[in-house]
């Protein structure tokens, strides 16, 4: 059946549990728009083989733990005539929903098919998966990269004498400015960690993206220095991302609806990390950064969302160390409450004094699926 193209049809975020993912009926998922894989091996058959995976080497944490993460659009892949709404551009695979006015890609590459020309593999693989994702949106007409997932293995190891982040930053920033994207501003909300248990010789940088024909409003947040202002003592180039961006489902304005992408958010305060070796302290201060975001967010003229409205990825450093799980799921239950939706996963951070990150999102165009 059609949907009628002026209702602007909210984005649906899934996070399923392998036993969730496991009950779901045959074919629900084959209208999603993309899915981000966090749950090791080789993903269930559930998982449409078409369907844009982002396969994220970050292992999931605690008992029942949410493996998965799907992003269901309006179905309209199915209504779209034209163009096939699902395929592939260089390196990236990906899904349209032309209904929301979205796009779904996904990139996985092996660090070692790239030679170090210039600067080091990481770099030209990083710079190759983002020319490619901007050639991909140019020729859709899908400008804008509204959230951006980043995955690097061994993210704070040391190599020919600088950081591997810090080389992912040179290879995304240069492919940004190649593509005349703006490096500072205008930029997407994103996040970057480390991925955990990936031998050198099997290292992939992964990322998942969301991008639309509509451009997001990024939001900074005033307790931190923004991220592209970083000086000098963080690396060579800045990050290129926002603190959050809100984005406005649906192709029509009078009906559109938003959601608001919170970037990954450490206990950064100005430009310098606080509590060096206290997760709990750093889980608060992170939580209070979130906070900060949302009343900007609310004081930039869009709409309020509280804590509790929003779905949550946290990252973990060590959660092996004894009481680390437990007590950032306190802090994080403590200050959203206990039915808060949060995926918690293994994962390294990109300096290496922080020992938890925290992303989410919300808005009235986005339902979160328990
Ligand atoms: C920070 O605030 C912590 O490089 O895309 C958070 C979110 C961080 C995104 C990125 C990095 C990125 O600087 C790290």
């Amino acid at each position: 059946m059609k949907r009628d193209a002026m209702n602007a049809t909210p984005l649906r975020l899934a996070q399923y549990t392998a036993r969730g993912l496991a009950a779901v009926r045959p074919g629900w998922l084959d209208g999603a728009l993309g899915a981000v894989w966090y749950g090791g091996g080789t993903p269930p058959a559930t998982l449409a083989t078409d369907l844009p995976l982002a396969r994220v080497a970050t292992p999931p944490l605690g008992e029942d733990p949410v493996v998965c993460e799907v992003w269901h659009g309006s179905n309209a892949a199915w209504d779209t005539i034209g163009e096939p709404a699902t395929g592939r551009h260089g390196v990236v695979d990906f899904r349209t929903d032309a209904t929301l006015g979205l796009i779904f890609g996904s990139v996985t590459l092996r660090e070692a098919d790239f030679a170090a020309a210039q600067g080091s593999m990481l770099q030209s693989a990083t710079e190759r998966a983002y020319l490619d994702i901007f050639g991909l949106l140019d020729a859709k007409g899908y400008p804008y990269l509204v959230r951006v997932w980043n995955y690097v293995a061994d993210i704070n190891a040391e190599e020919s004498g600088m950081e591997r982040y810090r080389q992912f930053n040179i290879g995304r920033q240069d492919a940004f400015t190649a593509c005349r994207r703006e490096i500072v501003g205008n930029v997407p909300a994103a996040c970057a960690l480390g991925a955990v248990g990936q031998p050198v010789a099997q290292r992939t940088l992964s990322i998942g993206f969301l991008a639309s024909p509509r451009a997001p409003v990024a939001v900074e947040n005033p307790r931190q220095v923004s991220a592209y202002h970083y000086p000098a003592q963080y690396g060579p180039r800045s990050p290129t991302f926002a603190r959050a961006g809100v984005w406005q489902a649906g192709t029509h304005d009078e009906c559109a609806a938003p959601v608001l992408f919170v970037s990954g958010t450490a206990s950064i305060v100005g430009h310098r990390t606080v509590h060096a070796g206290d997760v709990a302290a750093q889980t608060r201060e992170s939580i209070a950064n979130i906070a900060a975001v949302l009343e900007q967010a609310a004081r930039d003229g869009h709409a309020e969302i509280g804590l509790p409205e929003l779905a949550y990825r946290v990252y973990v450093r060590h959660p092996r160390e004894r009481g680390t799980l437990a007590s950032v799921r306190a802090a994080l239950e403590g200050a959203v409450g206990h039915g808060v939706a949060a995926a918690y996963v293994q994962a390294d951070i990109c300096r290496g004094d922080l020992l938890v990150e925290i992303e989410a999102s919300a808005g009235h165009g986005l339902e979160v699926l328990a």
